[in-house]
């Protein structure tokens, strides 16, 4: 014979109590894997980020730059906003169009790079300026350059000179000659 339907609540009912306590069990259990995913989140923008290829332009002048690739391994977008070296005075230089001519100026907010991508710094494009160099930077030289970003970690970054040539952007442009 089958069991009375009067009996069957009081099973579903405890089969049902079991299931949230194991569900109860389940949510406590899963609250480390949330805060180790927060810790990783955690990665300052220095131990994040790494610029590879990175070179600076040999120079006799008193103005060189910094170039290469800058990747982003970590979930998080990294910002750089200024660096500095010993060798002079830097800033972070965008080259735009101007009256048909390509200069470059100081960028308005730093450089972004995003979580799991990179930002290009190469000749006619971003580039990190040395300026108010005390000394010619000859190719085989090895150039430290700190890296300052938004969260308040810093990233040296040694780079070779190289001698090159190329890029059209004027070195000089009107908006830096009050410097
Ligand atoms: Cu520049």
């Amino acid at each position: 014979m089958h069991q009375s339907p009067r009996t069957l609540p009081v099973a579903t009912r405890t089969a049902v109590a079991a299931l949230l306590s194991a569900a109860a069990l389940a949510a406590c259990g899963s609250e480390p894997d949330t805060d180790a995913a927060a810790e990783t989140a955690e990665a300052t923008a220095a131990e994040s980020v790494t610029i590879t290829d990175a070179w600076v332009l040999s120079t006799e002048e008193d103005m060189s730059a910094l170039f290469g690739v800058m990747e982003n391994a970590s979930g998080t977008d990294a910002h750089l906003v200024s660096a500095e070296t010993e060798l002079g005075t830097v800033e972070l230089h965008e080259t735009v169009e101007s009256g048909g001519e390509m200069i470059m100026q100081p960028v308005a907010d730093g450089f972004s790079v995003p979580a799991g991508g990179d930002h290009e710094l190469a000749p006619g494009g971003d580039h990190i300026m040395l300026m108010g160099l005390t000394a010619p930077i000859v190719a085989g030289d090895e150039v430290t350059v700190t890296l300052h970003f938004e969260d308040g970690s810093d990233l040296d970054v040694t780079a070779v000179a190289k001698d090159f040539e190329g890029g059209d952007e004027e070195y000089v442009p009107g908006g830096m000659e009050d410097m």
